[in-house]
């Protein structure tokens, strides 16, 4: 049927990478970059005789000897070396016909992750922050005993993230024979190079999971994760599927930062049957600022008075108390009377977050924000897709769209699966043409159909290609803060940037820079090349402009 043929012909999506180079003239296949920060855990441990221990200098060296993890063969042929800097590999070609290259940054010491602390989060994302221009995407190699609190800080650390970052680790050291360290480094490697997913993630047992919605719940399997409230991102079984629908998307004008800043006066209190006062009293003391109370079911707690007045005193204090339920999966109501004195009391209510993303979640908005009002406000707003609420409002069906049912009558299909399809095959299309005459009213009325305005045409080009490519820049604004990525790359390798570029649109460059835009390695050396020539003919504006969009001169 006509559906079936244009879900067939589905069209491409810009959040996969899919430049490629001109087949005559390459020597190396499209590659592209990610790097790998190895901080410890059991994937790289070795038995110790008295238990297992990271073994420092030794994954490398053992990666590099696995043909589904290095490709020597293509490394000599192409100079991988030295191309790239040391602690280098590279995948062997993907389905995607991609070559994920990446870059081993071992840490000293690696840990165990038991012994993790806040300063070992600002770490890795100071690291991140400091190579983030360089790599398409980061895995983080970790410990699976504290994976979730790592990954829930970490996504609350990176600020306006823009690119893929994977926490991974497993539960059988690589070095052994049956494992599952090479499963979920490899699938880690494959999604951080490949697409562009721009969340802290969690990679295990062939699931991507959002960082901050996990918990560890399996101490043996390799199925060691959950993420109860949510479904997986992406499930890794004959094929890569990614629940694009649900991959949380900046809406922001703002660069990537990462903020370090935690507050470590947090808690986590966990009801029981028969807690005493003093218990409680004791746990609120000062300099105690903000708790993650697991209470039951929904969200209930004893209507003791002695322990409600105890709480009271501690949020007229200004001790932030944030509600959580016990239950592995559900979210905190205040359907019974029991859970209504606890608000009454000046709890928040912590709706489905798990208290693993509650306490860093805690932490974060404490150092970040000085007014007890402001605190409490984020608490209860969404800030990483941490929590569940809705968003979007109600959406409009396709079928209430003019436009469409004209197009589907004409062409006489009717049947709802089939309006699907067209309206899948068309809106990014409407999309782009909207972005063309620069018609914010059309392009918000195909979100609202509830269109991602991300997606691209055959080209692969997205409506924020067309609109910095015209120079529209209160469009390529409304772009950006209704969650199109500055990443996407057209079938030509063109990212918006070079298009604002190619047509000198001075203020849409500056915009795209202030949201995190930048040229690629490559891209820098053309630029760097340009700029000579355009020093030579005298093109002052074309030099202002190509140094707007972050090009170096360097002498
Ligand atoms: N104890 C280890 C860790 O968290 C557990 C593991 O990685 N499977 O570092």
């Amino acid at each position: 049927s006509l559906g079936q043929a244009l879900s067939q012909s589905r069209l491409s999506r810009p959040d996969v990478i899919q430049a490629q180079k001109p087949p005559l003239c390459e020597e190396s296949d499209l590659e592209v970059r990610v790097l790998v920060i190895y901080t410890g855990g059991t994937i790289g441990m070795k038995d110790s005789g008295e238990g297992l221990v990271p073994e420092p200098n030794a994954l490398y060296k053992f990666l590099r000897s696995l043909p589904i993890l290095h490709d020597e063969q293509y490394a000599q042929d192409t100079k991988l070396y030295p191309r790239y800097p040391e602690f280098t590999l590279v995948l062997p070609l993907s389905k995607q016909k991609l070559r994920v290259v990446y870059t081993i940054l071992e840490y000293s010491p690696l840990l165990d992750s038991s012994n993790m602390t806040p300063d070992d989060w600002a770490k890795i994302g100071k690291d991140i922050e400091k190579y983030y221009e360089q790599y398409n995407g980061f895995v983080v190699l970790h410990g699976t005993d504290t994976m979730a609190y790592t990954s829930s800080a970490l996504s609350f650390m990176c600020e306006n993230l823009g690119k893929p970052v994977i926490v991974t680790g497993s539960q059988v050291p690589i070095y052994e024979l049956r494992n599952d360290g090479r499963d979920n480094l490899l699938g880690a490697l494959l999604l951080a190079g490949q697409y562009i997913i721009p969340e802290v993630c969690l990679y295990f047992h062939q699931k991507l999971y959002r960082g901050n919605r996990v918990t560890k719940v399996d101490a043996e399997s390799f199925d060691a994760f959950t993420s109860p409230n949510l479904r997986p991102l992406a499930d890794l079984q004959t094929d890569i599927k990614i629940d694009w629908d649900i991959v949380w998307r900046l809406r922001t004008l703002d660069k990537f930062t990462v903020n370090t800043e935690l507050n470590s006066n947090v808690g986590v209190l966990r009801f029981f049957p028969g807690i005493t006062t003093d218990t409680v009293k004791a746990f609120l003391q000062p300099p105690m600022a903000g708790i993650v109370l697991e209470t039951y079911g929904s969200g209930n707690a004893p209507d003791r008075k002695d322990l409600l007045d105890e709480i009271k005193k501690a949020t007229d204090r200004g001790v932030i108390i944030i509600n959580c339920t016990q239950c592995l999966r559900g979210t905190v109501k205040a359907t019974y009377e029991t859970g209504q004195k606890l608000y009454d009391a000046g709890v928040i209510p912590g709706g489905d977050m798990t208290p693993e993303a509650a306490l860093s979640k805690l932490s974060y908005v404490l150092a970040k924000y000085p007014s007890k009002e402001k605190r409490k406000e984020m608490m209860i707003t969404s800030l990483r897709g941490e929590m569940t609420v809705d968003m979007v409002g109600p959406k409009i069906s396709l079928s209430d769209s003019c436009f469409i049912q004209v197009i589907a009558k004409s062409l006489s299909s009717s049947c709802k699966e089939e309006l699907d399809a067209i309206g899948h095959a068309l809106t990014p299309s409407l999309a782009c043409a909207a972005a063309k005459v620069g018609d914010i009213e059309a392009l918000e009325a195909i979100r609202k159909m509830g269109s991602d305005l991300s997606m691209a045409d055959y080209d692969g080009r997205t409506p924020l290609h067309i609109a910095a490519f015209e120079g529209h820049l209160k469009v390529v604004e409304y772009l950006l803060s209704k969650g199109a990525t500055v990443y996407a790359r057209d079938r030509f390798g063109d990212t918006p940037l070079r298009s604002a570029v190619f047509f000198r649109h001075k203020e849409v460059v500056k915009l795209l820079r202030k949201t995190g835009a930048h040229f690629s390695r490559d891209e820098m050396v053309d630029a760097r090349k340009k700029l000579r020539s355009l020093a030579e003919s005298g093109d002052l504006e074309g030099l202002e402009i190509l140094q707007l969009a972050g090009a170096e001169v360097v002498s």
